[in-house]
């Protein structure tokens, strides 16, 4: 007799996009196979846990019956590809998004194994350079992350990407992108050589350079990263032993141009903006706060009525929230009743609940040191009732917690970010940049609740007192010497 092994599927949905009719089918295969749960991921994505091995092919292939698939979800290959999904701009956001998607098509491997073991297809004899003309046998020497980020939003966390593409906007439409590398979060606990890392600005290509680019700066990771240590192995330890400038200039080789002088940009956020939204093109489009991007029953059924009326999409966020996309303007009111109906009209979260991400952690992932998803919540209870005594309940402030040092919901850019180190015991981090433009600093090493809400106490009160007009709090805990600044991810583990 076999264990009941379980597991996690990843789907493959670049920049968040699902229509209605793969909603219907992600939502009939978690009531059939995932314990009637869906969780939406930092990385726009829907994972299904608690399936078990038997039920592997029948979710595989029924994604497949929508076009879905979970291809290069997981790996050493080019993973999920994100894009900005808050729609501001209509038809800048569609072309940069359509791009995000040919960019997914582009990197994810070609072999054909996939279609044999899950769809059953008939094995074909193929040479390996044709099978797999990138990757090759050995694929990539670790993960590699791609991303797309549309100014003045920074959801995507352009900074934390081995390669993120930022939109610049000319009369015309989009005229190209400022090219990011070497962002990435994951550390190891008690190993000062591994270190989160932003990623540094290159240049500008024009928008028709994009899948070059991707090739060329991928080829230089696969050809030059380390395939002996994994802890060693991402696209962000390539770039700082080989050096930046030579890593462009081999980037610009197999690309075969130089990159142009980057263009003037700025984000002033990384979080969503609730509620109805309205865009040039008469589209209307909803956010909902999901807490943690878990699906669960109540909000399963909500989502599955309207994706039955819905003619748009559905757009998943980077900060693990669902965007009812392109809704006509006679239908607006068919969405509302179907969320007053379930009880999901009113937005009475708090801003610190609205501008927070856990990771999964605790039950499902073999990584988790400490809780995370089914901590949070609570936990931002009692930093609400700290905030409401220092008159600061309106401030947006990011915060995000992980149950391990991987940093899966990119904790280090976050204005408060806490790693778990064991059962009840978290690394403290503050001083992150408001839209993941800064890493955070240690400001107290394993300690348990009391002593964050107490550090916390004491760091938000002097914020409400000292503050200048505007300063976020990551910023603040900077000026005001809470912690110091951390200019690089090599200086991260700095004492
Ligand atoms: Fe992650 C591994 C969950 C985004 C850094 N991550 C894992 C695994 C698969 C655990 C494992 O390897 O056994 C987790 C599965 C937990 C579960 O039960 O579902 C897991 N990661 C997640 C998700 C679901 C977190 C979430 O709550 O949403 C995110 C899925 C993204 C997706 O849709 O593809 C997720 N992981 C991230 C991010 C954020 C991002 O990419 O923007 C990071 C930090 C960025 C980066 O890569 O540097 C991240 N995950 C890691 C790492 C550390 C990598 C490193 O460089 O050291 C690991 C461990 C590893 O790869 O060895 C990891
Ligand atoms: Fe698991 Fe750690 Fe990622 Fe959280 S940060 S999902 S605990 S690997």
């Amino acid at each position: 007799l076999e264990p009941a092994f379980q597991f996690m599927i990843r789907v493959r949905l670049p920049g968040g996009v699902c229509t209605p009719e793969q909603w219907l089918k992600l939502d009939e295969q978690a009531r059939a196979h995932g314990s009637e749960t869906l969780r939406i991921t930092t990385r726009q994505t829907f994972q299904f846990h608690w399936v078990l091995k038997d039920s592997l092919r029948p979710v595989i292939q029924g994604l497949h019956e929508t076009l879905l698939d979970t291809i290069a979800a997981c790996g050493d290959d080019s993973r999920g590809v994100m894009c900005t999904v808050d729609p501001q701009s209509s038809a800048f956001h569609a072309e940069v998004a359509a791009l995000a998607k040919r960019v997914s098509d582009h990197v994810i491997p070609k072999t054909r194994a996939y279609h044999e073991i899950w769809y059953g297809d008939e094995r074909v004899a193929v040479s390996e350079d044709k099978e797999e003309p990138f990757y090759g046998s050995t694929y990539l020497p670790r993960k590699f992350k791609i991303g797309f980020a549309l100014p003045p939003s920074n959801d995507i966390d352009v900074y934390a990407q081995d390669l993120g593409f930022i939109a610049i906007g000319g009369p015309g439409g989009l005229e190209g992108f400022n090219v990011v590398i070497g962002g990435g979060m994951g550390r190891t606990d008690q190993a000062p050589q591994t270190y989160p890392r932003l990623a540094s600005l290159i240049g500008f290509i024009p928008a028709d350079r994009v899948l070059a680019c991707s090739d060329a700066v991928m080829t230089v990771q696969r050809d030059y990263g380390d395939r002996k240590d994994r802890q060693h192995a991402r696209f962000k330890y390539t770039i700082d032993d080989k050096g930046l400038e030579w890593i462009k200039a081999e980037i610009e080789l197999n690309m075969g141009e130089a990159f142009e002088e980057s263009r003037p940009f700025s984000f002033t956020s990384n979080g969503d903006s609730y509620g109805w939204s309205e865009t040039a093109d008469g589209r209307h489009h909803r956010t909902l706060f999901i807490e943690n991007g878990r699906l669960n029953l109540p909000t399963l059924d909500a989502l599955r009525d309207i994706a039955r009326i819905h003619r748009g999409t559905f757009r998943l966020t980077p900060n693990q929230n669902v965007i009812i996309a392109g809704v006509a303007a006679e239908h607006r009111a068919d969405i509302d009743a179907v969320l007053i109906n379930h009880g999901l009209e009113s937005m009475q979260t708090s801003m610190l609940r609205r501008n927070s991400i856990a990771c999964v952690a605790f039950p499902t992932c073999g990584l988790a040191m400490a809780e995370s998803e089914r901590y949070l919540p609570s936990l931002i209870g009692k930093i609400e009732l700290i905030l409401a005594e220092n008159g600061l309940s309106r401030e947006p402030i990011t915060l995000r917690m992980s149950g391990c040092p991987n940093g899966c919901s990119r904790p280090y850019i976050a204005e408060i970010g806490l790693t778990g180190r064991a059962p009840g015991k978290y690394n403290l981090y503050l001083g992150g940049g408001f839209h993941g433009e800064r890493l955070n600093c240690m400001m107290r090493e394993n300690v348990g609740e009391s002593v964050i809400l107490e550090t916390l106490r004491d760091a938000l009160g002097r914020y409400a007192r000292e503050r200048k007009q505007g300063e976020r709090f990551g910023d603040f805990a900077v000026r005001a010497g809470i912690v110091r600044e951390v200019t690089e991810g090599r200086f991260f583990n700095d004492p």
